[in-house]
């Protein structure tokens, strides 16, 4: 008798849209097949926890019948391209999205091994919400794909990636400015919109942004990409094709904690890998546009889009929608897609929108939020409403301490302390993560913990809250008590010392607590 093997499942959502209808075959096989909860990830896409060995193959063919697949989601390939999940500026951000679409369909795995064991060889019939949104031909942006999942699994071989694959995972980004809520500059590929009157006319191009790093290996580092110059839309896919190849040929086959771009990089020195990523283009790249990011969060509550429809972002502790004693999230949810007419929005911060609400709609989508307790984000601190968890205990086969279950006991404590300073309503980005892999991108918060063994962590400062700074150590392998002895001083010196709409982490360093160098990439200590 084999053991009761559990697996975890992710989907690949480029851009994180999800149909009413998705949703509930989503929420559907959350109940079904996996442990009763959806988990929104740090990349905007759905995990399935707990699904047994015998029901993998249910489960996905499941996933796939609902038009979205899983292809690409894990392993040494371009993984789910995220994108700026705000829904409501303009057509530039709906552009962006499309473009997310496309350069996922086009960097996958082409071979028809998925399908053939998976889906007994069956290839999905159409695209979901993200094939309507696809820029048209003729609109100086590209042509649209003939159906966005009908190119996928027909080769004998693989035209991009060999026989080998890549030498590690792959990943981009898109964002959009003024928010930067994917985190663009922690993507191996991130893509900065740049908009004129409104229009995307194209996007700066950032190289080698990466978290991971091990402990007590100083030759592994957390590294913000940098900007190499600006493509326009029609060049994008060859930008992003030659980026990857590159890595493909010259990243570190061996010695796998040196494998990802970042490394490639900086081995190669930022001009030589550029130069040969303009060699494989056969152009160079343009010099990049201005830019400005003023955060990398999420915008809680309604806010209306340019076209008259509203949009409401719900704050979702670590991602996780699941049934809880005081909290019925996943029911909440199921019958909010029951009667929604738009679409849902995940974020790369684990929140969720309830997009493209008609304004009549509104009270009733609030009514259910209201009756489900998914309302947090009125009443929560800004800490809590900014802060993300990586999933870690139990789940994580990596994690060297909690990180998600542990989120909800920390919060009330720092919560206290700011309370204490007054800076309840201080929007303070606070990252946990369970090792320094760095799943939820934590040497991007201006807290941040990082899991050394149970009940100790890292604690991690000064980032700022744009996604551009990397933050400090600052105290090693430590408890609890130790964390918020540590913080309780800051806080007060933050509370009589700062500057109108100066960011903790920017004051730790103006006022001297941390080194004001910054460091491009910082060893891991
Ligand atoms: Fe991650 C591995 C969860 C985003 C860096 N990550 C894992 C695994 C699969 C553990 C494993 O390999 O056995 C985790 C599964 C835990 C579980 O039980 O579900 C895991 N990573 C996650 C998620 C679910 C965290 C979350 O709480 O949301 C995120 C899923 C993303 C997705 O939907 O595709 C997730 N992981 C990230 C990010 C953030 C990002 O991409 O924006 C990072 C840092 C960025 C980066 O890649 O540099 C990240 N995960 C890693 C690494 C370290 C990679 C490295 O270069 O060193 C590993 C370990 C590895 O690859 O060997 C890892
Ligand atoms: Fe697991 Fe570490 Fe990623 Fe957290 S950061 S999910 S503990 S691999």
């Amino acid at each position: 008798l084999e053991p009761a093997y559990a697996f975890m499942i992710r989907a690949r959502l480029p851009g994180g849209v999800v149909t009413p209808a998705q949703w509930l075959a989503f929420d559907a096989i959350a109940r079904e097949h996996a442990n009763g909860t959806l988990r929104i990830t740090t990349r905007q896409t759905f995990q399935w926890h707990g699904v047994i060995k015998h029901r993998l193959k249910s489960t996905i063919a499941a996933i796939n019948a609902s038009l979205v697949d899983t292809i690409a989601a894990c392993g040494d390939v371009n993984r789910t391209v995220v994108s700026s999940a705000n829904p409501v500026e303009s057509r530039a951000h709906a552009a962006a999205y499309a473009w997310a679409v496309r350069l996922s369909e086009h960097l996958l795995p082409k071979t028809r091994a998925y399908h053939e064991i998976w889906l007994d060889g069956e290839k999905l019939p159409s695209s979901g919400p993200a094939d309507q949104l696809l820029p048209q031909a003729g609109e100086g942006k590209p042509e649209r794909p003939a159906a966005a999942h009908a190119s996928l699994g027909t080769e004998e071989s693989e035209p991009l990636y060999g026989p080998t694959y890549l030498p590690r995972k792959f990943k981009i980004g898109l964002a959009v400015p003024p928010t930067n809520d994917v985190d663009v500059f922690a993507q191996d590929l991130g893509l900065i919109a740049v908009l004129e009157a409104g229009e995307l006319v194209g996007f700066n191009v950032a190289i080698g942004g990466g978290m991971g790093a091990t402990h007590g290996d100083p030759t592994t580092y957390p590294r913000l990409g940098d900007v190499i110059g600006f493509v326009p839309p029609e060049q994008l896919l060859s930008v992003a094709e030659s980026v990857l190849t590159t890595q493909r040929d010259f990243g570190n086959r061996v010695e796998r904690k040196h494998a990802r771009l970042k490394y490639t990089i900086d081995r190669l020195g930022l001009d030589g890998f550029k130069a040969e990523v303009e060699r494989r283009l056969g152009f160079t790249l343009e010099p990049a546009r201005a830019f400005h990011f003023d955060h990398n969060g999420d915008r809680h509550g309604w806010i209306e889009g340019e076209d008259g429809r509203w949009h409401l972002t719900l704050q979702i502790e670590a991602g996780r929608l699941a049934d809880t004693s005081g909290r019925p999230w996943l029911s909440g949810l199921r019958e909010i897609a029951k009667i929604h007419s738009g679409d849902f929005r995940l974020t790369c911060n684990q929140n969720l929108i309830v997009a493209n609400v008609a304004a009549a709609d509104r009270a009733a989508i609030d009514a259910l939020v209201e009756r489900h307790a998914l309302d947090g984000y009125r009443r929560g601190s800004a800490i809590r409403r900014h802060a993300i968890a990586c999933v870690a205990l139990p789940t994580c086969g990596l994690a060297m301490a909690e990180a998600e279950r542990y989120l909800p006991e920390l919060l009330p404590k720092i919560e206290t302390l700011l309370d204490e300073h007054g800076l309840a309503d201080a929007p303070i980005l606070l990252r946990l993560s369970g090792c320094p892999n760095g799943c939820s991108r934590p040497y991007l918060g201006e807290i941040a913990l990082v899991g050394r063994a149970p009940g100790r962590y890292d604690l991690r400062l000064g980032a700022d809250f744009r996604g551009q700074r990397l933050n400090r150590p600052y105290r090693e392998n430590v408890t609890e008590t130790a964390i918020l002895e540590a913080l309780d001083p800051l806080f007060a010196r933050y509370a009589a010392e700062r500057a109108t709409d100066e960011g903790f982490g920017d004051f730790l360093l103006r006022a001297g607590v941390l080194p004001v160098e910054t460091p491009r990439r910082i060893p891991a200590e």
